[in-house]
This record gives C-alpha cells, sequence and structure tokens, in this order.
C-alpha cells in the first residue's frame, strides 16, 4: 500500500470545539487593557461583599493558584494585588457565545452545542488531513470574528474528540487517529475519561485500578457486575476510545429568568409585578426559537438561599407573556402560603415545550 493513512477517507470524523479560559478571554476582548494580566471572573453570591466563587481564571491566574471553583476571598488571601478580578457579566459572554455558535453550525449540518463554550461537529468522507485543516480554519474564522482562542480536538467519536481537545490548551489542535485511541488512552488516570465521575472513579481506585490500561484488562462480566450493565459496557468501550453517541442537536427544555428583589420581601404586588415584568421577556426568547410552552414556573428564592417553586400546566400550548402573567398570580400566593419567610431573588420558567408547528404559521396569515 502506497497511500499514507492521512489520504484516506475516513466514514466519520469528529470535531470537538473547546473556547479557551472562555469568561475571561471575553473580558480580555472587550478590555485590552487586561491583555497581559492574570484575570479571574466571579459570581457574587451578594451576601457579603466577597462571598461567591471564582467561575474561570486566565492561564496567567491559574499559575497563580486562582481557578474555578475557588471561593473568592480564598483567592483574593492568595492572589491580592495580583490578579484582576471582574465580576462576571453572564448576558455578555451568552451572546459571544451564540455568535460563535452560529459560526461553527454553518460548518456542518450534524452540530451539537454542548456547554456554552463547546461544540460537537460531524463530517463524513474526509481524510485525516483534510480534517485538520478544516480545524485551522475553524480556529482562525473564530479569532477573526471574536479575537478569541479555543481548542480542537478530532478524533473517531465524539469521545476521543473530546479528549483530544482537552488535550493541548490553550490555543491547541490535536488529531488522534483511530488506530491511536487506545494508545491514547492507555497512560491516563480513569479519572480523566471524560464521563467518569468522582464515584466510578473512587470505586474503581477501591478496586486497585487506577489508569485505563487497567481498567481496559477488567473483563465485561466483571464491570458488569460492579457497575450495572449499561455503565459496565459504557466503561468497557471509554477504555478502549469506542462510542458511539450520536452528534445531535439538542433541545432546549425550559426558558426562564431570575432577578434580585429590592429588597428582601413577602408582599405579594411587589412580587407580581417583579415577575410579570419578566414575563414579556421569557415569551419573546421562546417564539424567536419557534417554540410554545405548556407549564409556568414561578420560583423564589428564599433568605437564606432555599430554592422553591410552583408550577401550573395550561390547557393548551401557549407563547405569549399573558399567558405566563394570566397564571401567575394564582402561582405567588400559592407559593406564599406554602412558604414562610421573605423572598430574596424571584424567577419564572416556562417549560413542556414544543416546536411551533407549520400549520400554526399559515393559520395567521
Ligand atoms: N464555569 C463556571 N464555573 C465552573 C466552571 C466553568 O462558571 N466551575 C464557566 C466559566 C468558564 C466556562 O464556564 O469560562 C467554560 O468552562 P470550561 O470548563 O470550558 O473552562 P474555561 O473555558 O474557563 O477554561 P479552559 O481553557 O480550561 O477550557
Ligand atoms: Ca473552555
Ligand atoms: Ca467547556
Amino acid at each position: 500500500m502506497s497511500q499514507q493513512s492521512d489520504d484516506l477517507t475516513r466514514k466519520r470524523i469528529v470535531f470537538h470545539v473547546d473556547l479557551d479560559y472562555f469568561y475571561a478571554q471575553c473580558e480580555q476582548v472587550r478590555k485590552p487593557e487586561l491583555r497581559d494580566k492574570p484575570v479571574a471572573v466571579c459570581i457574587y453570591s451578594g451576601r457579603t461583599e466577597d462571598s461567591g466563587a471564582v467561575s474561570t481564571a486566565n492561564y496567567a491566574a491559574r499559575a497563580l493558584g486562582v481557578k474555578s471553583g475557588l471561593p473568592i476571598i480564598v483567592a483574593k488571601r492568595i492572589a491580592a494585588g495580583r490578579v484582576e478580578f471582574i465580576k462576571a457579566d453572564l448576558d455578555y459572554y451568552e451572546s459571544v457565545s451564540m455568535r460563535i455558535m452560529a459560526i461553527l453550525r454553518s460548518c456542518s449540518s450534524i452540530f451539537e452545542q454542548a456547554s456554552v463554550d463547546e461544540a460537537y461537529i460531524e463530517m463524513h468522507d474526509i481524510s485525516y488531513g483534510k480534517a485538520v485543516a478544516i480545524a485551522e480554519d475553524i480556529k482562525k474564522k473564530i479569532l477573526e470574528a471574536e479575537r478569541l482562542t479555543c481548542s480542537v480536538g478530532i478524533g473517531s467519536n465524539k469521545l476521543m474528540a473530546k479528549m483530544a481537545a482537552g488535550f493541548r490548551k490553550p490555543d491547541g489542535l490535536t488529531l488522534v487517529r483511530e488506530e491511536e485511541n487506545e494508545k491514547f488512552l492507555e497512560d491516563m488516570q480513569v479519572g480523566d475519561i471524560f464521563g467518569v465521575g468522582k464515584v466510578t472513579e473512587a470505586k474503581l481506585n477501591e478496586m486497585g485500578i487506577h489508569t485505563v490500561s487497567e481498567l481496559r484488562s477488567m473483563d465485561l462480566y466483571t464491570l458488569q457486575s460492579k457497575f450495572g450493565s449499561s455503565m459496565g459496557i459504557w466503561l468497557y468501550n471509554a477504555s478502549r476510545g469506542i462510542d458511539d453517541e450520536a452528534v445531535k442537536e439538542r433541545q432546549r427544555e425550559q426558558y426562564g429568568k431570575i432577578v434580585t428583589l429590592k429588597s428582601d420581601t413577602r408582599d405579594a404586588n411587589t412580587i407580581l409585578s417583579a415577575a410579570n415584568e419578566m414575563a414579556d421577556e421569557v415569551a419573546t426568547m421562546v417564539r424567536a426559537d419557534n417554540q410554545m410552552f405548556k407549564t409556568v414556573s414561578f420560583i423564589g428564592i428564599l433568605e437564606d438561599l432555599s430554592i422553591r417553586s410552583k408550577n401550573k400546566t395550561l390547557q393548551e400550548f401557549a407563547d405569549s407573556g399573558e399567558a405566563i402573567s394570566g397564571v401567575m398570580g394564582e402561582l405567588v400566593e400559592r407559593f406564599l402560603s406554602e412558604h414562610e419567610g421573605k423572598l430574596r431573588r424571584i424567577g419564572i420558567k416556562v417549560s413542556n415545550l414544543s416546536e411551533r408547528k407549520m400549520q400554526k404559521k399559515l393559520w395567521d396569515f
């Protein structure tokens, strides 16, 4: 065979694109003065001045020990004066994300957004060489449009693409050929396999299994008897780089919005008017996606930060703000009669979605 394996077309190639230190990079793009500084983006809970957690940090801040999940107070203790602490602006990151997802969606009809900053793209009948060129082009497009870097993994399935994307960050591009899957995984820890959670990892470690190659030495029967039949087979396959999950667009399951009240209260009128103010906004999001909803929920976050909700299912699918406001009085009343204490934040949510039928549109004429 004279042909190199790179020139052969592959039946299925999956790309995983993950934006680098996403929230922090978004901040650096709009504030160029942050370009060369360690940056941490924080979600403040509002309780006391510095309560809350770091949602992400750029790599310079990570080098100083500041990373996702760290309490802000601790992060500031570690890196006082050396790291810029910025309040998260989720709406802004969401808008950047939506524009980037539109770019990625245009690359292939087989597309799946997996989170605010990552997506899978599937292509057929291209060579690995061509796949690398496409990945380079994707990176260039995102850089040109939004000045953001990302890391891309190319693999024979979703699992391998995801693992490849995490291999070299930031600004990475990693190709794992199908025949390299086992080699790529074997020295990793079982907990490094995407999808293996803390509980499974601990259980495997207890059984004396730490590396992926040790996991691969387990027979299917033993794995299934310890982890159940579907988890057992998943582990068996994952340790070999086998995964047949489809890349498919995820359906959204709900739309909603939450606000903090001006002051903690249990005054029904104050709560109701704040809830109704959000109704049109939520309904507009639903209509923009050509969806309808059947269930409306009122969510209350009490002074002790516990979250409670009341919901009502409508007779018919609806897509208007009035349909939400129409049941809000009843929901708020039920909420207040069942829960004591003042409300600190409130939210509304619609769920039980259905795509708006084409017929409905025709009827509208
Ligand atoms: N995020 C968060 N809280 C966490 C983890 C993440 O709010 N505990 C948010 C902030 C991140 C974004 O989600 O910017 C994407 O998460 P990633 O895990 O992809 O992390 P980053 O993009 O920040 O960094 P990396 O370069 O490692 O992908
Ligand atoms: Ca990321
Ligand atoms: Ca991510």
